[in-house]
């Protein structure tokens, strides 16, 4: 039936705090942006079927560090730190955003972003900036509409259509997608996996 989920497999690697510790063996790399507190780390959980993997937190701010954890030898998930986090001082929040643009323009082996947004309030000023940056560089992303069981089902279908909908009438959605996500109710993994994999592929191809 299900294939293998290669997911499962991922162990912790190493955390950065800048673009010269990132790990240089790896070749195909997807990474897990949005606002503090959007559910990243427990996407990574909930996908690896780990919930020991990334540290989550009701805190928002909790992850600070880039953190790795590999599939294998080349592929890795990559857990970026949250970013708009409203408490943390000026000079801190420049800092992130800086980083995680140059992480976008300057990390080659990054073959795709998936943009968390909790599902109660997406596309907000930090989402947008971000989705434009992956737009810029051609990096494929897909949307994972997060805490979606904080909403009724008909609630929940609507504002991924208006997601769905802005996407095409800026015409990018042929580079970015969405979908719905629960890492509380395990919704949309099955989804997820299917995009991962197609990105992680692609990457195999270029390879040969
Ligand atoms: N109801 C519900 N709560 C969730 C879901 N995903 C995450 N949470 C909760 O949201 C909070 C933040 O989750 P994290 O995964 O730590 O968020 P993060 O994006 O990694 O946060 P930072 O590391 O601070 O950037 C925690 O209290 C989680 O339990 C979900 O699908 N449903
Ligand atoms: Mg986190």
């Amino acid at each position: 039936m299900s294939r293998l989920n290669v997911y499962h497999n991922a162990v912790f690697l190493q955390s950065a705090s800048k673009l010269s510790q990132c790990p240089t063996a790896i070749t195909a790399e997807v990474a897990f942006a949005g606002r503090s507190n959007a559910g990243k780390s427990s996407a990574i959980n909930t996908l690896t079927d780990n919930k020991k993997l990334a540290r989550t937190s009701k805190t928002p701010g909790r992850t600070q560090l880039i953190n790795y954890f590999s599939i294998n030898a080349e592929k890795s998930l990559v857990d970026l730190p949250g970013y708009g986090y409203a408490k943390v001082p000026i000079s801190m929040k420049r800092e992130w955003d800086k980083n995680l643009t140059e992480y976008l323009q300057s990390r080659d082996v990054l073959k795709g972003l998936v943009l968390l947004m909790d599902i109660r309030h997406p596309m907000q000023e930090f989402d947008t900036m971000m989705l434009n940056q992956a737009i810029d560089n051609e990096m494929p992303v897909r949307i994972l509409l997060t805490k979606c069981d904080k909403l009724k089902k008909g609630p929940a279908k609507s504002t991924l259509l208006a997601v769905e909908k802005h996407l095409r009438e800026s015409e990018v959605d042929d580079l970015v997608s969405v979908q719905l996500f629960s890492s509380l109710k395990n919704e949309g993994v099955k989804e997820l996996v299917s995009v991962l994999d197609s990105w992680f592929l692609t990457s195999e191809d270029e390879v040969v």
